[in-house]
């Protein structure tokens, strides 16, 4: 076996889902622990705690997917159960398909990439080419081919950001490059300073490290911070001055709960913003069809725009989305979904904004209430979500648990979170996974169990968390 391969970790899906996943099995075969359910906190994965999908958005995957519901003897029957715009929009998009059952452009099919672009136009005010847009398997399978075209021996260095979501470290492990990381200051809401980036890349370069590329995650993950403006300028000049590449992972582009003081901005309408000293300064960008409020996660959709990517780069992308042949079309349906859902005036569009709302609501309420449940607990403190998904809570560890986590072999944190699963059922990810400042110790939530038992959720963390402090507090 290939021994990068051995070396890559990805602790989303690592010791601590794995032993969840055995509980659940044991619970399903009826045997009794002391909790009647598992909880996946570990994954942002909304509609596998029940989040229910958009209406309109499975009503058109549903006749894409089953065309013979569209034929003329069908209609009536298609009439009474279908809203007229989600049929006609099913027409629509299988018109410009042909058949979903069959591979499509590479890049993905033009109609749906034309609807990005008109999309990012409308979000951002500036124009984008269909034709440096590439519909994506999730957001991931972009972000992977990127990194993997950025670099080319193990001296080449991506910026990332510590915390950071591991798809990054354990692609660089795979492709043989270097993380090259920055921290996120917690202090400061996990804001990120410019004097950092300048710091690790001199020293970086200064050990002979070839640093090509900054990731950026906005809004943050596990960390849930949004950029402000300003910053996001700083970053673009610090990358134009640098000459490194800018990765803007924006995934969570509207999971933004503080919108008035915290508005999500994309980096390329800031850039485009910037003037024309910046227009040579060459962007990715990533977004995806699991998050927001859509949360289709199994149906990997995404998208990657190319900003200011020279043609000849552009060409071998090309090449590589094509040894896959195409993005799934399902995803790509939803890509189209996602950028162009029901607008004002349409039949459904007050069905899709009151369902859309209602889920941002209420993760936000969510958020909130999770914070206060940690900010609440000894040792312990957490820092609001300004986006994202995610509370990232440091814990103050009790001297006796570190030395009783010594003994097992295991990191405080993850001694930590393996004793709240198994007293819980509650499954969440040690800092470990994502990277901390060392000798602090952190795990990883989501928010997003049902909001009906959100409570017994808070409660059962608390009692576990007094009970784990009264047994190894010195
Ligand atoms: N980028 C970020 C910042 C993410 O959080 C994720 C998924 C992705 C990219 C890739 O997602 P898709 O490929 O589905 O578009 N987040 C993982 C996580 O931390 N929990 O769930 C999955």
């Amino acid at each position: 076996m290939h021994p990068l391969v051995r070396s890559v970790e990805y602790a989303v899906r690592g010791a601590l889902p794995i032993r969840a996943e055995a509980l659940s099995k044991q619970l399903q075969n009826g045997e009794k622990l002391g909790f009647d359910r598992v909880v996946f906190c570990n994954i942002g994965n909304p509609q596998q705690l029940n989040q229910k999908p958009i209406t309109f958005f499975r009503q058109v995957a549903s006749l894409c997917e089953n065309p013979e519901l569209l034929k003329a003897e069908n209609r009536q029957l298609v009439e009474k159960l279908y809203p007229k715009d989600a049929i006609a929009r099913a027409e629509l998009l299988l018109k410009n398909i042909g058949s979903i059952g069959a591979y499509s452009h590479s890049k993905g099919i033009p109609f749906i990439r034309e609807n990005v672009a008109k999309f990012i136009e409308r979000r951002d005010g500036y124009p984008a080419n269909p034709e440096h847009i590439f519909l994506t398997q999730g957001a991931s399978s972009g972000v992977q081919t990127v990194l993997q075209i950025l670099t080319q021996h193990n001296k080449c260095g991506i910026m990332i950001p510590i915390p950071q979501y591991p798809l990054y470290s354990a692609t660089l492990s795979l492709v043989d490059a270097q993380p090259v990381p920055y921290y996120l200051n917690e202090k400061q809401n996990w804001g990120l300073n410019v004097d950092d980036l300048k710091k690790s890349v001199e020293e970086s370069r200064a050990k002979g490290v070839d640093v090509r590329a900054l990731v950026i995650i906005n809004p943050g993950n596990p960390t849930g911070q949004c950029l402000s403006e300003e910053n996001m300028r700083e970053i673009i000049d610090f990358c134009h001055t640098e000459h490194l590449v800018l990765l803007a992972d924006e995934v969570y582009q509207t999971n933004i709960y503080q919108p008035e003081q915290r508005p999500f901005h994309s980096f390329k309408k800031v850039l485009m913003s910037m003037g024309e000293k910046y227009q040579d300064q060459e962007l990715f960008s990533f977004h995806s069809t699991s998050k927001g409020m859509i949360g289709e996660c199994g149906r990997r959709g995404g998208y990657l725009e190319c900003v200011n990517i020279d043609e000849q780069v552009l060409d071998q992308l090309y090449k590589i989305a094509s040894i896959s042949l195409c993005p799934n079309v399902h995803g790509q349906i939803m890509v189209d979904l996602m950028t162009n859902p029901p607008a004002e005036g349409d039949i459904s569009h007050e069905q899709f904004k009151s369902e859309n709302d209602a889920i941002y609501e209420s993760l936000r309420r969510r958020a909130t209430k999770l914070a206060t449940c940690f900010n609440s607990l000894e040792g312990m403190t957490c820092n609001d979500a300004e986006g994202a998904m995610y509370l990232f809570p440091q814990i103050q560890i009790p001297e006796k648990a570190i030395e009783a986590a010594k003994e097992k072999n295991m990191a405080p944190d993850a001694f930590y979170a393996m004793a709240m699963l198994e007293a819980t059922g509650v499954c969440v990810i040690p800092g470990t996974g994502f990277g901390q400042e060392p000798g602090t110790w952190h795990f990883r939530s989501t928010f997003l169990p049902e909001e009906h038992l959100f409570d017994s959720f808070c409660s059962a963390i608390e009692k576990f968390h007094q009970g784990f402090m009264d047994k190894y507090r010195a």
